[in-house]
C-alpha cells in the first residue's frame, strides 16, 4: 500500500533534480575543466585501489595495536627482544621503541642488500622516522605498531629521525644504523642466545 506511491516520488524527486542541473548554464570551457578535473580525481582513486588491492600498499600501521604503556611486559617489544633477530627461516625481523627523545637501540647494524622488516613502537606520544637516502619514513602512533619492508643498497652510517615535533627534545631524537657488507654481517650474539635460552 505504502510502497507503491514511494518509488514514483523518488522517481519525480530524481527528475526535478536532473532538470535543476540542465538549467543550470555551465560554460563549455568550465564543463570542460570539470571533466578533466573529474578524470584526475578518478585516475587517483583508481592507482590507490589497485595498489592496496593487487600490490598490498597499505598504512604502516596495518592496524596492529599493542599497549604503548606496557611495552617492558610486552613479550615482543620488552628490551631483551629489541634490535636485530634472524628468526628459524633467516628473516631479519628489527623491533625498536620510540620514546621521548632517543630510538632504542641506539646503535644496531645491519646487513646491506637483504630485505629487512623493521617494527616500530611508540611509548609515550607520536613519533616518526625517516631515514635519510632509503625509503624509510614513517608515522609511529602510539598504540600501533608501524612495520616497514626495507632494503639499504650500499654499506654506510645511517642516521634515525624523529619527524614529527615530539617535545623540547624532539631535535635530539636520532638513533644509528650501521649498514655492513653483506658478507661481513653477523647475526647479533644476543639472538642466538635468546633462542636457546627463551625455549620453554
Ligand atoms: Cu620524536
Amino acid at each position: 500500500m505504502q510502497t507503491e506511491p514511494i518509488k514514483p516520488k523518488y522517481e519525480q524527486l530524481l527528475r526535478d533534480f536532473v532538470a535543476q542541473l540542465r538549467a543550470i548554464h555551465i560554460d563549455q570551457l568550465e564543463r570542460k575543466w570539470i571533466t578533466i578535473s573529474l578524470l584526475v580525481i578518478g585516475l587517483f582513486v583508481g592507482i590507490i585501489t589497485i595498489d592496496a588491492f593487487f600490490h598490498g600498499v597499505n598504512p604502516p600501521s596495518k592496524v596492529e595495536t599493542v599497549d604503548s604503556a606496557s611495552l617492558h611486559l610486552n613479550k615482543e617489544f620488552a628490551e631483551d627482544n629489541l634490535g636485530v633477530q634472524v628468526d628459524e627461516k633467516g628473516a631479519i625481523v628489527i623491533r625498536m621503541v620510540a620514546g621521548r627523545y632517543a630510538f632504542f637501540p641506539k646503535h644496531i647494524s645491519v646487513p646491506a642488500e637483504t630485505p629487512l622488516t623493521l617494527r616500530w613502537v611508540s611509548m609515550d606520544v607520536l613519533h616518526g622516522v625517516h631515514i635519510p637516502m632509503t625509503n624509510m619514513s614513517t608515522m609511529i602512533v602510539p598504540g600501533y605498531v608501524a612495520e616497514i619492508t626495507t632494503t639499504f643498497p650500499k654499506p654506510g652510517e645511517y642516521p634515525v629521525l624523529c619527524n614529527e615535533f615530539c617535545g623540547l627534545g624532539h631535535n635530539h631524537m636520532w638513533s644509528n644504523i650501521s649498514v655492513i657488507a653483506k658478507e661481513d654481517w653477523t647475526a647479533p650474539v644476543k639472538s642466538a642466545v635468546k633462542g636457546g635460552s627463551s625455549n620453554d
